[in-house]
């Protein structure tokens, strides 16, 4: 059987539509859970969907992914940009790995230009709200070499 996606999201994505929503949009992290699990069933695949906003967690849902996952999608937020730790552990998992963000981060501070999470990722989806972690199953499939169903 297959292993599952993991999909990790990092600090403060917690309050996705509470907060902010002319940049992060409306919808809520569990309902991009749903969309999630939703897409990722078309493909055969089932999803572990996490958010943590405590770095040490993270790395270890990484290292934890090397061994249980088949690939990860992970929205790493504000480590994205700071965070060599995430990056070596995402390089140790050796699984196909999807960056995405909600907003696109080349449009916005300089600071979220620079993406450690972008120099050991397989692709790279942002800009497009809340159906970048739809496309990112999408493209994590393809990466796996998964053919779904007619609807994939
Ligand atoms: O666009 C994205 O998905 C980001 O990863 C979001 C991060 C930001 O640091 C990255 O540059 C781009 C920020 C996540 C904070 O999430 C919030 C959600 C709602 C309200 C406030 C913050």
């Amino acid at each position: 059987m297959q292993k599952p996606v993991y999909v990790l999201n990092g600090p403060s994505l917690n309050l996705l539509g509470q907060r902010e929503p002319h940049i992060y949009g409306t919808t809520t992290l569990s309902d991009i859970e749903n969309m999630v699990t939703a897409r990722a069933r078309v493909h055969g695949l089932s999803v572990q969907f996490r958010q943590t906003n405590h770095e040490g967690h993270m790395i270890d849902w990484v290292i934890e992914a090397r061994e249980k996952a088949c690939g990860i999608i992970i929205n790493g937020a504000a480590w994205t940009h700071s965070s060599i730790a995430l990056m070596d552990a995402l390089k140790a998992a050796e699984l196909p790995v999807i960056e995405v963000h909600l907003s696109n981060p080349y449009a916005r501070e300089e600071f979220r230009h620079l993406s450690y999470v972008a120099k050991v990722a397989s692709g790279v989806i942002c800009g497009l709200g809340a159906h970048g972690y739809v496309l990112a199953v999408d493209a994590l499939a393809m990466k796996l070499n998964i053919t779904g169903g007619s609807s994939a």
